[in-house]
């Protein structure tokens, strides 16, 4: 008798590519951008979010979606720094978001009201990385705390990135992380991997930040990373 094999991941993932680039076909007509934060655990999305919403929310219409695993904390936190509905998805044990959910989420979103949209991944280095939402870029954000070979331990994820944030700078004089060390290894994954240096408790470095976001929210797209274009094109 034959054998038939079906590799289900393959058919899954080929599934929410589908669904993303309908997503990023929506985002494109009503000229949204949309970034993808990912990062390990507390390395400070949701600090920087919270920032971000408070600095850029009087100029610009930013939409905000969240996952986190198991609560809704998150999108409590940022829910205080906006008068715009924040959309918790709560994964249920899933280590990353997927496109259906952001296509679940964007129901309540009015996307020609919208210049930008914030996603916020869950904590994780390896699964998000996996996942195309449709998004202009991902955004890494990494923190002095975590060590600078995070790069070449989890390179999947800077190479799908295209904007690096090494967050948490205040705590560099407490401990020992060389920057330069940390920007040599991720370009050495991701040489067109573009830094922000930021503290997102002091707010150092986000002026520069902010500005990007700006950038990035009126011309309504974001350059992407080479495996994000050929998702979004295939
Ligand atoms: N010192 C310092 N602490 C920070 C900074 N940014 C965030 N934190 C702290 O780090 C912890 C985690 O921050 P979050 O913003 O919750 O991190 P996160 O990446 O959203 O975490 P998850 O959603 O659980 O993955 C909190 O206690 C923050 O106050 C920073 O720039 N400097
Ligand atoms: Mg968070």
């Amino acid at each position: 008798m034959a054998i038939r094999t079906i590799d289900v991941r393959e058919r899954v993932m080929e599934k929410n590519d589908v669904l993303a680039r309908d997503i990023r076909a929506r985002l494109d007509a009503s000229g949204v951008a949309a970034l993808n934060l990912v990062s390990s655990p507390g390395s400070g999305k949701t600090l920087l979010l919270e920032r971000t919403l408070d600095a850029l929310g009087d100029e610009l219409r930013m939409a905000v979606i969240t996952g986190d695993v198991q609560t809704q904390n998150d999108a409590e936190r940022l829910a205080r720094h906006t008068t715009r509905l924040v959309q918790a998805v709560v994964t249920g044990g899933a280590c990353h978001l997927d496109a259906r959910q952001i296509d679940n989420g964007l129901e309540a979103v009015d996307l020609d009201d919208t210049d930008l949209l914030f996603i916020e991944n869950v904590g994780n280095l390896v699964c998000p990385a996996s996942w195309y939402l449709g998004e202009d870029a991902k955004v890494v954000v990494f923190s002095v705390t975590e060590g600078e070979d995070k790069p070449l331990k989890y390179p999947k994820m800077f190479r799908e990135a295209r904007y690096a944030v090494l967050n948490k700078v205040d705590l560099l004089p407490y401990v020992p992380f060389d920057v330069d060390q940390a920007v040599d290894c991720a370009r050495r994954v991701n040489p067109e991997l573009e830094f922000f240096f930021t503290s997102a408790t002091t707010g150092a470095g986000l002026d520069t930040w902010y500005d990007f976001i700006r950038r990035v929210a009126r011309s309504g797209r974001a350059p992407v990373s080479a495996p994000v274009a050929a998702r979004a094109q295939a």
